[in-house]
């Protein structure tokens, strides 16, 4: 069955392209998606550091097992490596947190024990679980996650933590501090203070053993864009304001005005810009604008800014079966997760680098993590500012005055015009009721005549999967499915009215 309505996507990246995909597939035969940028995959962006592939930005399969989309998908275009398929790796229940093997260096120059650090890591990985229940029994303690683990942690650290000598329990309290600054990096928050504990559970995680793309994260999105026809995405075309509610006229209720001042009029559109650009831009991006409600929500979810610097060194200076590095700042035992002077010390928010496996694939290359403002500062400085602060953070920490980065490259997504940060998280405040509302079709009620004239997908529409692609890829979906149903449900003759 050919369905004739003029479907506009707003954005190329993977919630997109799913819902192109979906709609062609059910033979919806006017669909096309506009691009702002000159290229398909948003925020699935494989780049190169000399002569290795580089995620710039996402870059595991969280949770890679049947019911994850992104795995399924990625796993019929033979682009895993072989371990990432046994069934064993996609048994494997992490509760999102993979069990890698650190080294943890502190600012003195030491190379801790890391088995003085478990209980550290536990009381941490324990308080995050609990700051995840709240959202079914109602009733929290405090406004934010960061609240909660600070008051929390004072009290059972003073109890457990007794009898243990000064020195390991400050360093165990520098962990922690630590530790809330990997919890940024998660999250894409600024501070944990602005995340919300009530919403903190809305997250869901999927079983199995996070893997990566050999090749390349966006060859996902290059085996999907293979079967799409060509010609369905027209790039380098920022949308400037979705003109909606057009009841007066018979067809195409919704107009889209492009910066190039092209007008493209359409039954739908399906917006797919990142929660980041629709708190900047909403105000010009709608008209009429978005009714209230739907506005609270959009203010009320946090997006904010998670930035990788990677580094590639001639040899490596950490253990052969190291998996992340931590680094600790030895007057960071007050548990602060925020750096008070951000343009002379922002590099102390770089909570420290995972490292890319297999050597004999990538060579000796970290991925630097860093949330927040800082981050934001970071993206302003120069690549050679990075480099001196990357470069004299190792040799202080290491106590290796010789070592000497090979070369460096760092994401910039804050100032990235078209996606304004990294991912959503759940704000101080938040609850289920605001994903609701994010994903609501406008208008919300009446107009029978053109009802579901916009549509909302992208990762921040995404009910528990938000922050990650197969959360986008299921927004995709849902709202391709939702039109579906749409058509079908009507009868026959008036498929080709519109
Ligand atoms: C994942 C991972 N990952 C790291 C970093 C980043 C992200 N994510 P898109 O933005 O892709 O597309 C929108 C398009 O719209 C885009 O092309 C624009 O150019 C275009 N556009 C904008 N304005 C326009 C206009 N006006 N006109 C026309 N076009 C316009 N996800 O699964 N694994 O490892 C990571 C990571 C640095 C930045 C990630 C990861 C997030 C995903 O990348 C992201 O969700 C999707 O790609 C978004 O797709 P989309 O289509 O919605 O938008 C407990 C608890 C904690 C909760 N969180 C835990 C989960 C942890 C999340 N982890 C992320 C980690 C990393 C490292």
């Amino acid at each position: 069955k050919s369905v004739s309505a003029n479907i506009v996507i707003i954005g190329s990246g993977i919630s997109g392209v799913a819902a192109a995909h979906r709609l062609l597939n059910a033979g919806f035969q006017h669909v096309r998606i506009l691009e702002a940028t000159a290229r398909s995959g948003g925020r699935i962006k494989t780049g190169k550091l000399g002569d290795n592939i580089v995620e710039i930005g996402a870059n595991w399969i969280h949770g890679p097992c049947e019911e994850n989309p992104v795995f399924c998908l990625a796993r019929k275009y033979g682009l895993l490596d072989p371990e990432s398929l046994t069934p064993e790796n996609q048994a494997m229940d992490v509760g999102g947190h993979p069990p890698w093997v650190p080294n943890y260096y502190t600012s003195s120059g030491q190379k801790l024990n890391a088995e003085d650090m478990n209980p550290a890591k536990e009381m941490f990985a324990e308080l995050l679980i609990e700051s995840s229940e709240f959202q079914s029994q109602g009733g929290e303690p405090c406004a934010s996650v960061g609240d909660f683990i600070r008051s929390e942690m004072h009290q059972r650290a003073a109890e457990k933590w007794k009898e243990t000598d000064a020195t390991t329990r400050s360093l165990r309290l520098c962990a922690i501090t630590n530790m809330l600054k990997v919890e940024c990096c998660v999250n894409g928050s600024h501070s944990m203070d602005e995340v919300g504990l009530g919403a903190f559970g809305l997250y869901e995680t999927l079983p199995g053993l996070d893997c990566t793309f050999p090749g390349g994260y966006e060859g996902l999105i290059k085996n999907l864009m293979s079967e799409l026809p060509t010609g369905l995405v027209t790039y380098n075309q920022p949308v400037h304001c979705v003109h909606w509610n057009n009841t007066e006229k018979k067809q195409n209720p919704v107009i889209i005005e492009c910066d190039a001042g092209e007008r493209i009029a359409a039954d739908h559109v399906i917006v797919t810009v990142p929660l980041g650009y629709l708190k900047k831009h909403h105000s010009a991006l709608f008209r009429p604008p978005l009714p209230l409600h739907k506005l609270h929500s959009v203010q009320r979810l946090g997006f904010g800014t998670n930035n990788k610097i990677f580094v590639e060194f001639d040899s490596p200076w950490w253990d052969a079966d190291c998996e992340v590095i931590y680094l600790l700042w030895e007057d960071e035992d007050v548990m602060l997760d925020e750096v008070p002077d951000v343009q002379r010390s922002w590099i102390k928010k770089l909570f420290g680098f995972t490292v890319l496996k297999p050597t004999e694939r990538y060579g000796h290359v970290l991925c630097g993590w860093i949330a927040g403002h800082e981050s934001e500062y970071m993206e302003t400085v120069s690549e050679q500012e990075v480099t001196q602060n990357v470069t004299q953070l190792i040799r202080r920490f290491t106590g290796n005055p010789t070592i000497t980065p090979r070369r460096i490259l760092r994401s910039q997504w804050f100032h990235d015009p078209w996606t304004c940060g990294s991912y959503s998280y759940p704000g101080k405040g938040c609850s289920v009721q605001d994903l609701e509302n994010m994903m609501e079709p406008l208008p919300t009620k009446g107009s029978q005549a053109h009802p579901l004239q916009v549509l909302f997908a992208g990762e921040a529409t995404h009910p528990c999967y938000y922050s990650t692609v197969h959360g986008a890829l299921l927004t995709g979906w849902r709202e391709a499915d939702r039109l579906i149903s749409h058509y079908s449900s009507i009868s026959p003759s008036e498929l080709h009215k519109s």
